[in-house]
């Protein structure tokens, strides 16, 4: 018997599959209301402590149309970043797993427009395309959850049921109607609480409530300004925090990414607290030559490295 050709939705999960991404799945572009409605509330809150762009461009970042006009569904996909070889932790300070390698930014986007090229190739050229890794106003956990590829966890992450959160999300805006390919999941953490008893900070005040003020990934990463508080509550993490991560029941069976670009370097592996302490710009720049810890830059990670152990 003769199969029916595959849609262009099969197509493109199946081809995002062969390029390497963990999952891919495929909505249509609408208002997100109800996710509106919990960003409002966090605003209000004040949760996002001095990253005063997420209070910015909020009709762009609710509707996606808005944002660029035409689109018509949204191509979302999961890339697994866990690595192979975690940074040895004896005498050592913690660099969250996502860092390891190359900025992620731009390593998906260079498979994402492998993605898109597929797409063309059977539509002929497309205007009004784009490709989004964490670069615009977009709710990429929300999209995620559209597009049936997890839920949200109570440690407030995109957990997908087999292959746990230790994955970037990106995205693809396309003028194009296409069957959606899946349906969204309802929160599968059951009684689990393990991330918000973990969490050293008190961070997660709530189930799915993450007050990024305390958290240590907003504190190493985006917070300028002087640390306060007991040191020895950041657990010896000096860039970002996989703590709620770590504790997850779902990661049990996080595997390697065979991204060679996100391997970590034999220098980063080789550093331990006293390279650390003694680290100067030069050799930051040249550790983090095309990491995202530039994010921090070398003030920054020089901060959390003295605050957590004083000279
Ligand atoms: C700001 C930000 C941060 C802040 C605040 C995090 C936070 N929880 O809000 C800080 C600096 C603390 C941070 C930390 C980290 N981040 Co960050 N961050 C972002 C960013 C830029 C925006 C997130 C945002 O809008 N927050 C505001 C809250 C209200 O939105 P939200 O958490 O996305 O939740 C929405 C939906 O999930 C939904 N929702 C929320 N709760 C619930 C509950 C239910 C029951 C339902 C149905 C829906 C729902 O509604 C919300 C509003 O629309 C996104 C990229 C992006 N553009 O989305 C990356 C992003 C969330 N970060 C990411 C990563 C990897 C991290 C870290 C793991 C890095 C690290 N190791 O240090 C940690 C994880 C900490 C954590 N538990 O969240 C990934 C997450 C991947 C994943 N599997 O979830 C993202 C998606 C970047 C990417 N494109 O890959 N991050």
């Amino acid at each position: 018997m003769k199969h029916p050709d595959p849609t262009l939705s099969e197509i493109i999960v199946a081809e995002a599959e062969h390029l390497g991404f963990t999952a891919c799945g495929i909505a249509a572009a609408t208002l997100l209301e109800e996710e509106s409605a919990i960003m409002e509330q966090w605003l209000e809150a004040e949760h996002e402590g001095t990253m005063s762009y997420l209070s910015r461009n909020r009709e762009k970042r609710y509707d996606p149309r808005l944002l660029v006009e035409g689109t018509k569904s949204i191509v979302t996909v999961l890339y697994n970043y866990y690595p192979q070889n975690p940074l040895p932790r004896e005498g050592n300070f913690k660099i969250a797993r996502y860092a390891y390698g190359e900025d992620y930014h731009e390593v998906l986007k260079q498979k994402m427009r492998m993605l898109l090229e597929v797409v063309e190739k059977r539509t002929g050229p497309l205007e009004g395309t784009r490709v989004f890794v964490d670069s615009a106003p977009v709710l990429d956990r929300a999209w995620a959850v559209k597009c049936g590829l997890g839920f949200i966890g109570k440690n407030t992450t995109l957990i997908h049921p087999k292959k746990g959160s230790f994955f970037f999300i990106g995205h693809l805006f396309l003028p194009l109607s296409l069957e959606p390919t899946g349906t969204a999941m309802g929160n599968r953490c059951g009684r689990c609480t393990r991330c918000l008893d973990a969490c050293p900070t008190g961070a997660l005040k709530a189930p799915f409530i993450l007050d990024a003020r305390k958290c240590i990934s907003y504190l190493t990463i985006e917070y300028k300004g002087e640390l306060t508080g007991d040191p020895s509550a950041f657990n010896d993490w000096i860039y970002g925090c996989d703590i709620c991560q770590e504790v997850c029941p779902y990661n049990k069976f996080s595997v390697g990414n065979l991204e060679p670009k996100f391997q970590p370097s034999e220098a980063l592996m080789r550093m331990r607290k006293d390279d650390w302490k003694r680290l100067d710009k030069e050799g930051f720049d040249l550790l983090f030559k095309k990491s995202a810890v530039k994010r921090a830059g070398f003030e920054g990670l020089k901060r959390n490295i003295t605050f957590l152990e004083p000279e």
